[in-house]
């Protein structure tokens, strides 16, 4: 309704009753969380099958299956039917694929390779786009789009944003913003999420290892580089790796051998992110006139979908920054100051499973030093690309070590990478400040898991707490209109941006579609790699890591010191 150009809506479905007075944009069928009007499912037709008693053949992906059907996957027709799809849509398909973003892992190219495809069977005339590139981080290239709609359907189904759709009819139908506004002019998270479902290259995150290489190549600059929690549990499939395979001692020579000149682990300033989190919820808890629930700011599309969508409840985000920042905000501050660098000298890298970090760098109030706390982002995949650039054997490496001073974090640090991990390393830490006893179970199961929203009430000696967790943005919508409607029960609630959270994150290896309708579960077996990593951990407590009691010793004096809000916290934009 806030977006209606012509002021018809009052509710997104008011398009269909009021039609005298609609103008056709179209943003409210974008926007529709029940998806009526809109259908993006069978749009490409590559799926279909043939059905007894049916006269056409139809689209398995929308079929339903009803008891006693007769399916027919691999008939003459049927294969005949394929074949022609894909050729007619390779016949308006930028054909660039050698040196395609996606070339190896193009679900078009494979399909034409098993399908014996002419792919210039009916070549002919092509529209012509620009290329969409306003934004920080993704890139659009709508001559290569096949109009699956699966980006259409990720963002509005799964994220329910809904800020790209196919635009024009027929020939020229193409997938964009409304009006045609660059998608930097939307209210778009960020998320990357559609780049993960885009079977081709038009969609892909903005590249920015040049960036990376000229730095690591400056003699002047002290190149520093941190890597989040989920992207060692992901990095291996770019190497044929199982899903879900641990290679963070891999990672860590690798990035050796890419010349960082220290090499450290994020889950190091997650466990820094609780300290100072931790102590804000007691804060809040202990004001009766604080604002509740207090919400995490880790997840950079989360922030921004507040900011956008509810920034009336902007007074609920923690003002921690995320731990990408923290991370680079301490290497400029206490980490300079300790070797006697020049912030100014100093490049922070970090290595991230997410597409949204490419804005959070960019962020006002991220730059603790006076530069900004971290200069280049780059995702789990282009960093995979940088290692086959230098020809570096991944899967050969052998296991390597953290750098110290800023090294090692805890596991409640790396559970961050799953979706409930931010709740449960918080509650490892706030249980044990609260009570002054040692918790004696450090699994809180209840709020691990895919499941889209998860609660728990947690008894901390009489004083009870109850937190959620959520994950992509269709579910925490649910938790906000709560929040508005003033009824939420809720003390402290995670979001996480990606379903199943930043172990799924949009700047993650791509999965081909053929793994995940067999029924592969990346989420889960991503995350089951973390927690299996937590269980043996012999440090699973943020609080209880020694880097960060000197790093409060030396220099941060205590969680929500003035020094520490000044470098670990920050603001938000209406
Ligand atoms: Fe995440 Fe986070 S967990 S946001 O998902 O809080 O990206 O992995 O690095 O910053 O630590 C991402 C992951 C990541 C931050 C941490
Ligand atoms: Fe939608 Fe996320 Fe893609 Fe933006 S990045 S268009 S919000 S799916």
């Amino acid at each position: 309704d806030k977006k209606c150009p012509a002021g018809v809506c009052k509710a997104m479905l008011n398009y269909f009753v009021i039609p005298e007075k609609c103008i056709g944009c179209g943003l409210c069928k974008r926007a529709c969380p029940a998806n009526a009007g809109i259908c993006n499912d069978g749009s490409c037709r590559v799926c279909v099958v043939e059905v007894k008693g049916s006269k056409n053949l139809v689209t398995s992906c929308f079929a339903t299956v009803k008891e006693g059907m007769e399916v027919f996957t691999n008939t003459p027709s049927v294969i005949k039917s394929r074949k022609m799809t894909i050729e007619l849509l390779m016949s308006s398909h930028n054909q660039n694929c050698l040196s395609c973003v996606r070339s190896g892992d193009c679900e078009l190219q494979r399909l034409s390779y098993y399908y014996d495809c002419d792919s210039s069977k009916y070549a002919g005339a092509k529209e012509k786009y620009e290329l969409e590139n306003s934004n920080a981080y993704l890139v659009r290239d709508n001559n290569k789009c096949v109009l699956c709609r699966r980006c259409v359907a990720m963002c509005n189904k799964v994220q329910g944003i809904g800020v790209i759709g196919a635009n024009a009819r027929g020939f020229k139908t193409n997938i964009s913003c409304a009006f045609e506004k660059d998608l930097n002019d939307t209210p778009c998270v960020a998320c990357g999420q559609c780049i993960t479902v885009c079977p081709v290259g038009a969609l892909h995150e903005r590249d920015n290892t040049k960036e990376v290489m000229d730095a690591l190549r400056d003699p002047a600059k002290h190149v520093v580089v941190g890597v989040a929690p989920a992207v060692r549990v992901a990095l291996g499939e770019e190497f044929g790796m199982p899903i879900g395979t641990d290679v963070e001692g891999k990672l860590v020579t690798s990035l050796k051998m890419m010349g960082f000149n220290k090499v450290f682990d994020v889950n190091m300033t997650a466990d820094l992110t609780i300290m100072e989190e931790g102590t804000e919820l007691l804060h809040r808890l202990s004001d009766k006139n604080a604002v509740l629930p207090m919400m995490t700011s880790c997840s950079p599309g989360w922030v921004r979908y507040v900011e956008f969508y509810y920034p009336e409840l902007l007074p609920h985000l923690s003002s921690c920054k995320s731990p990408q920042q923290m991370f680079g905000a301490v290497i400029k501050t206490y980490y300079a100051k300790k070797f006697n660098l020049d912030p100014k000298d100093i490049v922070v890298v970090t290595v991230m499973p997410c597409v949204a970090k490419k804005t959070e760098v960019l962020r006002n109030d991220q730059s603790a030093s006076g530069y900004v706390d971290v200069d280049i982002t780059i995702t789990t995949r282009e960093y995979a690309r940088m290692l086959k650039k230098n020809a570096i054997n991944f899967a050969q490496l052998p296991d390597g070590q953290w750098d110290n001073p800023i090294g090692e974090g805890s596991t409640a640090g790396l559970i961050f990478g799953a979706t409930g991990g931010v709740m449960e390393a918080a509650l490892r830490t706030v249980y044990e400040i609260v009570t002054g006893k040692t918790l004696q179970k450090l699994d809180f199961t209840e709020v691990r898991g895919v499941e889209g929203i998860k609660e728990a009430e947690i008894d901390m000696d009489g004083k009870k707490i109850k937190v959620c967790v959520a994950h992509s943005l269709s579910n925490a919508k649910k938790i906000m209109e709560e929040i508005k409607a003033g009824k939420s029960p809720y003390h402290f609630v995670e979001v996480m941006t990606c379903p199943g959270g930043c172990v799924n994150g949009g700047g993650q290896p791509i999965v081909m579609s053929d793994v995940i309708n067999s029924g592969t579960d990346v989420r889960a077996l991503r995350a089951k790699t973390i927690y299996e990593k937590d269980k043996k951990s012999p440090l699973r407590k943020s609080h209880e890591n020694e880097i960060i009691k000197t790093l409060y010793k030396e220099y941060f004096e205590k969680p929500g010191s003035h020094r520490a809000h000044e470098v670990l916290h920050t603001t938000y934009k209406k």
